[in-house]
């Protein structure tokens, strides 16, 4: 069977998970396309990155990102880093001719986003961006019915994702919190999971109308690169920074094909976790989801008898979207790793096949561009136009 070389960039949280994910996506997804093999990690030191390369399973390690995308034993890059290295290190592997998946969002802006596209556009490479989510069974099981029309015409989309672990206002001002490394903060952060969710489900956005804002003004200083999303001991007496990007996202939406929506992400949500959710209306139906409970779509059919009518609960198992390669009895428990495991697959089977995989570079510049529209609305206090990718 055909092996890739992975070369992994990052060996933070999402180091791990795509760890994880090219051990396990062979034991889900047999025959596999190929076996991704753990060949080189890198990481800011080269202690840190050994260690890495034990923990995690690599044959090599490095510090130095740039020798192990020119390595000629490399097929695939995976970008882990935080975001401001996505494009530089995209660019460079789209030069070596590698195959590419980087984390989301896939740069900090729309104009460095373009400059990522344009370099994997023809260089003859599968590109994808990291928005794993819509891998879960239970959202492709709802695109499932909406493609089959069992929902009817599209009316409305009602997307959150919110969470708490920023809410303390002595939390470290990790990269998360600057512009300059982030680009955004929960707008692009995970804002952009629920714009992924949206196009993937219901389509192009044309125009939005949003507010942004920014709760927590200064953070302590934090030592270390790495982003332990507010676990870090808190030091109240440690010098602070600016916070100069936004806690808080909440917007309208308008899609091409007339739907109308909203959206709302947040970090400083007490009590809320990973509360990522869509609830989608059509002339014919209901769906609503929630990441917290991940094996269960929520379905409501017009058609229903009137005397049973409402929401019931469908658990994803072996006769849903991916079911094949997953657990053999619904409900048995689908989680973050199975996502990652099913992007892999996509992934890989996509180099295989010498096909494209979505959601790709231009998907990732496209949901730049709608977060770039976002920000200025909320400036501008205005519905704003979202520029679309050609
Ligand atoms: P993290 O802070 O846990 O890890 C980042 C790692 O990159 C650290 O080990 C750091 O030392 C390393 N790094 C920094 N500069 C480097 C350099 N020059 N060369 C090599 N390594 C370097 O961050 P996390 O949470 O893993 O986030 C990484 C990316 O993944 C971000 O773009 C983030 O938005 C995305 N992400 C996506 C998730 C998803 O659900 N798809 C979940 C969490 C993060
Ligand atoms: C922090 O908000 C975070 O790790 C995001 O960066 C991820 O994209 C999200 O999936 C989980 O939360």
């Amino acid at each position: 069977m055909k092996k890739l070389n992975v070369g992994l960039i990052g060996a933070g949280f999402m180091g791990k998970a795509h760890s994880l994910a090219y051990v396990a996506m062979p034991m889900f997804f047999w025959p596999a396309p190929a076996i991704p093999v753990r060949r080189s990690i890198v990481d800011i030191n080269d202690s840190v990155a050994a260690e890495a390369a034990q923990r995690f399973g690599f044959e090599k390690s490095s510090s130095d990102w740039r020798s192990v995308v020119e390595d000629p034993e490399i097929d695939i890059i995976d970008i882990a880093t935080p975001n401001h290295l996505h494009a530089e290190i995209a660019i460079a592997a789209a030069a070596a001719g590698k195959h590419i998946i980087s984390e989301k969002p896939l740069a900090r802006s729309g104009e460095e986003a373009k400059t990522m596209y344009d370099a994997v556009k023809n260089a003859g490479i599968v590109h994808m961006v990291a928005f794993n989510y819509r891998r879960t069974p239970a959202v492709a099981l709802a695109k499932k019915y909406i493609d089959e029309g069992a929902l009817g015409d599209i009316l409305n989309f009602r997307g959150t994702y919110l969470q708490d672990w920023s809410a303390d206002p002595d939390g470290p001002l990790s990269w998360r919190f600057q512009k300059s490394i982030a680009g955004s903060g929960s707008l692009g952060d995970i804002g952009t999971h629920v714009v992924d969710m949206a196009r993937y489900l219901c389509g192009e956005i044309t125009q939005v109308n949003t507010q942004l804002k920014t709760w927590v003004k200064t953070r302590p200083l934090q030592a270390g690169g790495v982003d332990k999303l507010g676990a870090s001991t808190k030091d109240s007496t440690a010098p602070r920074g600016e916070v100069d990007v936004d806690d808080e996202v909440l917007s309208l939406l308008e899609f091409q094909n007339g739907a109308i929506g909203s959206l709302e992400a947040t970090r400083n949500a007490h009590g809320r976790n990973n509360f990522l959710t869509f609830e989608i209306h059509g002339t014919l139906g209901s769906v609503y989801f929630n990441y917290e409970r991940r094996d269960e779509l929520q379905v409501a059919f017009a058609a229903d008898q009137s005397d049973r009518k409402g929401f019931r609960t469908v658990y994803t198992g072996p006769a849903h979207p991916y079911g094949e390669g997953l657990w053999p009895i619904p409900a048995l428990g689908i989680g973050y790793g199975e996502t990652k495991i099913i992007e892999t697959y996509d992934f890989i089977k996509a180099i295989m096949e010498g096909g494209e995989v979505s959601p790709n570079f231009k998907d990732g510049y496209q949901i730049n561009l709608i977060a770039d529209a976002m920000a200025a609305s909320s400036q501008s206090r205005s519905w704003t136009q979202v520029q679309l990718v050609k």
